[in-house]
């Protein structure tokens, strides 16, 4: 009875080590234009910092940022907002081509502007880059465009193999409404879309820009257990099992 007990705590401890280095893919996102399959720790996975003066939209919030849901809504980050995350259960290694995906939602694609850390304590960030997104074919909550900006981590310098813990996303305004000849519409009426930060100090107030969805590696690293760990496991099964002889004798 007590060496099936040991069997017992040895299968189960051997699937649990099994269990932390998987890496299989399980969350498809994307379209006919771009697409991946996630694996399910791939996604950031908790907000550090923020200072957000745009707008959730279509059921979007914080904690909805942090999954491959891409159908709960998001958050719109309008110029000088930003949102940092850490990765907590993984980290994103530079391998071959873009490391990280972040996806925005609507029509136009975005742009936003994007800056990483190795650490996940809000210290030692790149310096910020901005990057295109592009439409995957899919569609985010509501009916709005799914798109991706694409992110390799060599943009930033780090060499092939270096991994990062933590992503800051700023948003860029691109739909501005204004007051003056236009009326309430301004600009010839209406909301225009445009990329001229400019437009801010002609009476001019941001209504719209990055819309923010969901950031997931593309590189995906899980932590596994050390090798003191196994040997303390090892070192365990062996007492438990000297105590079974023990007790037998
Ligand atoms: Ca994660
Ligand atoms: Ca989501
Ligand atoms: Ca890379």
């Amino acid at each position: 009875m007590k060496r099936k007990v040991l069997v017992a705590v040895f299968l189960v401890s051997a699937v649990i080590l099994l269990g932390s280095v998987s890496k299989a893919g399980a969350i498809l996102i994307g379209g006919d234009k771009w697409s991946h399959d996630f694996d399910d720790t791939a996604f950031v996975d908790e907000i550090i910092d923020k200072e957000v003066n745009g707008f959730y939209w279509e059921g979007g919030s914080d904690a909805g940022l942090l999954n491959g849901d891409v159908g709960d809504g998001g958050v719109a980050l309008l110029d000088d907002d930003y949102i940092s995350f850490i990765f907590t259960d993984n980290t994103v290694f530079n391998g071959a081509g873009a490391d990280l995906a972040v996806f925005e939602a609507g029509l136009p694609a975005e742009d936003l502007i994007v800056s990483v850390s190795p650490f996940d304590d809000n210290t030692g960030w790149t310096t910020t880059l901005k990057y295109d997104s592009t439409y995957t074919g899919a569609e985010a909550a509501g009916g709005y465009n799914l798109n991706v900006a694409l992110i390799d981590l060599s943009d930033f310098g780090f060499a092939e193999g270096d991994s990062i813990s933590a992503v800051k996303i700023f948003g860029i305004t691109s739909v501005y409404k204004c007051c003056g000849r236009g009326g309430k519409g301004g600009m010839g009426g209406g909301s225009k879309t445009v990329k001229d930060p400019s437009y801010k100090k002609k009476c001019c107030k941001s209504i719209g820009g990055t819309d923010l969805v969901a950031i997931g590696s593309l590189n995906t690293e899980v932590p596994v257990p050390e090798p003191g760990t196994l040997l303390l496991i090892g070192t365990g099964l062996v007492g438990l099992g000297l105590m079974n002889r023990k007790l037998k004798g």
